[in-house]
């Protein structure tokens, strides 16, 4: 590591002790810009780093609640407002029981540069709270929101923050929590995204982030002149966003032979198409945060307590949680002869895991570029909202095609540019930066 980037680690650990899923993702961003702040003393000059790994604005706050049994619990809610140099704060809420100050400052801090790169007007937030929603009933969880949302809401606004889903938090909290915004405030505002289609939602939404991350690995592929079809895909994770990539790959002519979930993983050499892409929604509704059961329904193998990476694949699509694929599974990947890495999950690979893909001939990823389609259909929601409009599922998909396709291009432009050809981690981190760097420039010293 270089001086200057170990001097400026020291000061961020010691500003932010213990906070190290947000130390990893500064330290991964800021050694690729080094290079940039060479060339552009006028970042330097502005402080401009130094501005942006400090959040404009930190929420903490109590979350009362009533279990079913009548007893009082009490959760832990947040929101981080990033940064707001390009657009109102966005990004998601992570409800889960590892929530803390540094896994959504982390969130937070990356969300800045992946909405960044969409090209659409939105700042980078992220927000949540340490309630597990395993074992809870519908109505625990609509007083949580309830709750929840009965703080957040003076904070968030359609010009504002505007909060959308992540682990824990699909369509039916977004339901609950838009309820009780539009209760207190008496306006019905496009304040959430990943809304119901009846009530100012996106098409596509759901599957958003999915077809993303496989849209963003065709691209990948393609400069190697392959493609999806005849590919044998591993995926990890179960919810939303493992749904949404199974939906493309099967789409593009791929097979998915994996799913994981905290219990282990399934494989299913057959493929996972039809009804067993529509049981995943039910594995996901059952609030048991197992795959498990897949196996029983299908005659499968399950293989408790691993990782799907030691599974032979061409492509490696990380959909679960951060630090999911360490320096053994990135070992294995490249030992069974993997293509392609995509990232659906936001930091799913380990520093090691990362620095072994980077020093190897395998395409990959980051999270920042290639999950970056769920909040760019976000943004298209914000829009529909706005225009008091709603777009065919057609329309919202070739938007989404063409932002994935633009990200992949700036990722390429900006690694090129900085000498680091096909270097996708430092060409997003490169990318996203310049044009938030360049607005904060512009707005002055705020
Ligand atoms: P969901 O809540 O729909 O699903 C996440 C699932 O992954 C949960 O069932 C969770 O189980 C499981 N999981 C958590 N840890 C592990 C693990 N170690 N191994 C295997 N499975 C695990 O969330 P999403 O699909 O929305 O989010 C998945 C990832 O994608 C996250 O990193 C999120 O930040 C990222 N992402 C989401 C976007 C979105 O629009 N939803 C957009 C961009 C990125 P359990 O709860 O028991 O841990
Ligand atoms: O990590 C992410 O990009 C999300 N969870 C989606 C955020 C959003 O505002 O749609």
């Amino acid at each position: 590591m270089s001086t200057a980037l170990t001097d400026f680690m020291q000061e961020v650990k010691t500003k932010s002790p213990g906070e190290s899923e947000f130390h990893q993702a500064v330290e991964e961003v800021v050694e690729s810009l080094l290079p940039v702040l060479d060339k552009h003393p006028e970042y330097r000059k502005a402080k401009i780093v130094e501005r942006l790994v400090e959040p404009e604005r930190v929420i903490m706050f109590r979350v009362p609640w009533t279990a079913d049994n009548g007893d009082v619990r009490v959760n832990r809610g947040y929101r981080i407002e990033f940064n707001s140099a390009i657009g109102p704060y966005k990004g998601g809420l992570r409800f889960h029981p590892s929530v803390t100050l540094s896994i959504l400052k982390f969130l937070g801090f990356e969300q800045i540069f992946k909405n960044s790169l969409t090209t659409l007007p939105m700042g980078g937030g992220k927000g949540g709270s340490d309630f597990d929603p395993k074992f809870k009933s519908k109505n625990e969880i609509m007083r949580f929101c309830q709750s929840y949302m009965s703080e957040l809401f003076r904070h968030i606004g359609p010009n504002t923050d505007v909060p959308a889903g992540d682990i824990g938090v699909g369509g039916q909290e977004i339901g609950f929590m838009f309820g009780q915004y539009k209760k207190l405030r008496n306006s019905f505002d496009g304040v959430l995204t990943g809304k119901g289609l009846t009530w100012g939602g996106s098409l596509i939404r759901p599957e958003a982030t999915g077809f993303g991350v496989v849209y963003f690995a065709s691209e990948m592929l393609n400069t190697r002149g392959e493609s999806l079809e005849g590919k044998t895909v591993a995926v990890s994770g179960f919810g939303n966003v493992a749904w949404g990539a199974v939906t493309k790959v099967n789409e593009l002519g791929g097979k998915v032979v994996t799913l994981s979930g905290p219990d282990g993983y399934i494989h299913d050499a057959d493929g996972i198409t039809g009804d067993k892409v529509e049981y995943m929604l039910e594995l996901r509704a059952s609030n048991q945060d197992i795959v498990e059961p897949y196996a029983e329904q299908f005659g499968v193998e399950f293989v408790p307590n691993k990782h799907p990476w030691e599974v032979k694949c061409d492509i490696a699509l990380p959909c679960a949680t951060q630090n999911e694929l360490n320096g053994e599974d990135a070992q294995n990947l490249l030992d069974n002869g993997c293509l392609c890495v995509s990232e659906g999950a936001n930091m799913p690979t380990t520093p090691d895991a990362a620095r072994l893909f980077l020093d190897s001939e395998i395409l990959y990823g980051p999270a920042k570029a290639a999950n970056a389609g769920g909040v760019a259909v976000s943004g298209l929601e914000m829009s529909q909202n706005s225009m008091r409009m709603s777009w065919s599922r057609d329309e919202v998909d070739s938007h989404l095609h063409r932002i994935m396709k633009n990200i992949h291009q700036s990722c390429l432009d900006a690694a090129e540019k900085y000498g680091l050809p096909s270097n996708y981690v430092a060409g997003a981190n490169i990318a996203g930066f310049t044009k938030v760097a360049d607005a904060m420039l512009a707005q002055g010293v705020v």
